[in-house]
């Protein structure tokens, strides 16, 4: 579960909001000093995480915009020294995460429309009035020091997820210095970069945002893929921070769908929520989760803990393997037949997940062929489940 909350969320209109309308730091500054989400429950959170069947919550601990959602020495310019709130939900969050068995992954923006010394300025931040000086090395510093913090305080992270780099892409970002911190602090966090482009050394994993690995619709996406482990991050609607006049929510059926082509590509699916500025989740986000989660009760084997199949992905659907045990997930399939290229062995049992009815089939040195029962229309997902023997 993704998670995109900060000061931002108060005006409705996105993460982008400050750059999108040119808000000055000074007036900006007055929005965050208003920020006041009484309302924030990390249990209800994090609960509403585990019905969904949620393993990892990756939350905004610093945006664009440049607040910290968190404690920090490092600038007043945050949730406990700056708002009303005078609490860390990012403390809270992460005690509550530990409680309930979820690994929790913290966004950490590179890029600040805030930070004076975030200079020279990059492709973005041009209309926030701040001086027309600043010193790099200062604000790498002040960065790092954060990111000590984030790996300190808050028990064992995840990961870190970076983002922000495209708008200084020439830049010195002294990035070994930041990943050896990271490696050093918590050897078992992953970072995982958003820079959209291919993994570079210190990188643990691979993200494509709002795309399948190697897909590009967005437009920003490297087609590279790596040998790191991989995620898809994907907003709900078509918003990333709360945006109150955005319905486009994706149904629960296509978000499913989604879900398991990530898994087919190999990859792990970050499904975005953006809360509301009092600290509650929308209801249309809440509803998509547990109906994900009620499907991953069923049919959870045929997505934990499996790599991508050995039939790469059709449009048919896609294939996910544990063991000796193939997955097949029929996604967009009219009829009963449905022909494939052998699954890396001989097929001994063809089973229904979840009814665990008998599947019919037969192969060749060519092909497998499946007798699949008749589809229900509501269904996101047929999963037939094959052993394969000889892998
Ligand atoms: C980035 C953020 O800007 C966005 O707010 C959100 O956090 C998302 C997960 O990641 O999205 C981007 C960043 C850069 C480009 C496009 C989307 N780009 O360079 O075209």
């Amino acid at each position: 579960m993704f998670i995109h909350w900060g000061v931002y969320s108060q005006l409705g209109a996105g993460e982008w909001v400050m750059e999108q309308r040119g808000i000055p730091v000074p007036t900006y500054e007055w929005l965050a000093s208003a920020f006041n989400p009484v309302k924030f429950d990390a249990h209800e959170w994090v609960s509403l995480a585990k019905s969904a069947g949620v393993r990892y919550i990756t939350i905004t601990a610093r945006h664009h915009d440049g607040f910290s959602m968190f404690a920090t020495k490092a600038t007043p310019y945050n949730i406990v020294d700056w708002t009303p709130l005078k609490r860390d939900p990012l403390k809270e969050l992460a005690d509550e995460c530990t409680r309930q068995g979820i690994k929790l992954f913290f966004y950490y923006s590179q890029l600040d429309w805030h930070h004076p010394d975030y200079w020279p300025r990059g492709r973005t931040g041009l209309k926030t009035a701040r001086g027309e000086s600043g010193d790099w090395n200062r604000y790498l510093d002040f960065l790092n020091a954060q990111l000590t913090e984030l790996l300190t305080n808050y028990g064992p992270v995840g990961g870190i997820w970076f983002d922000g780099m495209w708008d200084k892409p020439n830049a010195d970002w002294q990035l070994s210095r930041t990943y050896a911190l990271i490696h050093r602090l918590q050897p078992s966090a992953l970072i995982v970069p958003n820079h959209h482009k291919a993994p570079l050394p210190g990188e643990d994993a691979q993200t494509f945002e709002q795309d399948l690995p190697g897909a590009n619709t967005a437009g920003f996406n490297t087609s590279e893929i790596g040998s790191l482990p991989l995620e898809t991050s994907l907003t709900m609607n078509n918003s990333w921070g709360f945006n109150i006049t955005d319905r486009s929510f994706k149904s629960t059926h296509d978000l499913i769908g989604t879900l398991v082509r990530a898994a087919g590509h190999g990859a792990n699916l970050l499904l975005n929520i953006g809360p509301r500025p009092d600290g509650t989740i929308q209801p249309e986000a809440a509803e998509r989760l547990r109906e994900i989660g009620l499907w991953l009760t069923t049919y959870g084997a045929s997505i934990y803990g499996t790599r991508a199949g050995p039939v790469a992905p059709r449009d048919w659907g896609v294939t996910t393997r544990r063991g000796d045990t193939v997955f097949v997930h029929v996604l967009k399939w009219p009829d009963r037949l449905l022909s494939m290229p052998v699954p890396g062995g001989r097929v001994t049992h063809a089973w229904i997940l979840g009814s665990g009815e008998h599947v019919a089939f037969t192969q060749n040195a060519d092909a497998l062929t499946l007798t699949l029962p008749v589809a229900e229309p509501s269904a996101p997902d047929r999963v037939v489940a094959l052993i394969v023997s000889g892998r």
